[in-house]
């Protein structure tokens, strides 16, 4: 087993498509395996920069990442690209659609395209993302673009992680306070109002530099960046403004600090995710049982139970 999994991380890292999809796969079921992928690479990791995409579902973040990675394999770098999608594991439509927009890069080797779904990952996906993102950074992807639907506390989280934020928002009216509600601007470094083909663009500038404004003072301030996805416009600003932010962190050394924060509430997912799996363990059998019947017969309160549960534990 050892050697099997030595053998895949050396083809892994020297950029092997194959080893670094198995890898991945293990890093995402989790357990025995992850853990001894994630150990061995490790060391190998810190090089990578990470883009995080993130947006309402049809804000245009898929048509987005295919433009950047376009962009990005113009200037002859590599890329790996991470499709977080929290829809349906039953319906995959949305997924399959990722595939079918991203399929002319799907063959070429500076690219590695993965569809995360939700379902199938044992310590969700705060814990799945930042393993995978690792096996794309240590088999040497220059650069790596998360897409997450930015609806969810976690989807947020995920892409907060990134060295780069990048806020996907469309022209009309609200969606720049939709965001507001969903937590997305504060998490924003760069706001992009994509589908300025239609009207309202100016109002939604309008609108997040107004709530930018209300944020007050901050080291960087997010460049609001118009695009066209479909058709590619603002894709260089797009991309030059993500070279801007990450010189000022690297310039600030605030990477050092933002890194070790992503790492630290890494560090606390797993500590996390393990106590939950403990916490199952603990609750279910003959004993657990037991103890829920004498709650129910109002012979015992809850928080008795839970006491006599961990002490049986510990
Ligand atoms: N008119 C217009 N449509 C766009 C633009 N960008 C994306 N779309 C369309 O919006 C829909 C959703 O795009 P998609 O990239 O899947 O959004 P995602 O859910 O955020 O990943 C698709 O039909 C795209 O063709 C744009 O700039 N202008
Ligand atoms: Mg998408």
């Amino acid at each position: 087993m050892a050697t099997d999994v030595d053998a895949r991380v050396e083809r892994a890292l020297a950029g092997d498509r194959a080893a670094i999809a198995k890898l991945i796969s293990i890093v995402e079921t989790g357990g025995e395996p992850a853990r001894e992928v994630v150990a061995r690479l490790h060391s190998h990791t810190g090089r990578a920069w990470m883009v995080g995409i993130t947006g309402a579902p049809g804000a245009g973040k898929s048509t987005l990442t295919d433009k950047l990675v376009g962009r990005i394999r113009a200037d002859d770098l590599g890329v790996g690209v991470l499709a977080i999608d929290p829809t349906s594991p039953f319906s995959g439509g949305a997924i399959l659609g990722d595939r079918v927009r991203m399929q002319e890069h799907a063959t070429d080797p500076g690219v590695f395209i993965r569809s995360m779904a939700t379902r199938g990952h044992l310590g969700g996906l705060a814990v799945a993302t930042p393993q995978a993102a690792r096996v794309l950074d240590a088999a040497g992807k220059p650069w790596i673009i998360v897409e997450t639907v930015g609806v969810g506390q976690v989807e947020v989280e995920i892409a907060a992680h990134a060295d780069t934020t990048v806020v996907v928002l469309n022209p009309g009216w609200g969606d720049a306070v939709q965001a507001a509600k969903a937590g997305l601007l504060e998490i924003a470094d760069i706001f992009v109002v994509n589908k300025a083909d239609r009207p309202g663009v100016d109002d939604s500038v309008r609108d997040i530099e107004g709530m930018l404004e209300m944020a007050g003072e901050r080291d960087w301030r997010p460049p609001i960046v118009r695009t066209v996805a479909t058709n590619g416009d603002g894709i260089d600003d797009l991309w030059k403004a993500i070279h801007d932010h990450r010189s000022q962190l690297e310039h600030d050394d605030a990477v050092v600090a933002r890194r070790a924060a992503r790492l630290r509430d890494e560090v606390q997912a797993i500590v996390a995710e393990r106590l939950l799996v403990r916490a199952a363990a603990l609750c279910q059998g003959d004993a657990f049982d037991a103890l829920v019947a004498e709650v129910v017969a109002r012979q015992r309160d809850p928080y008795s139970a839970a006491d006599a549960i961990l002490a049986d534990a510990s």
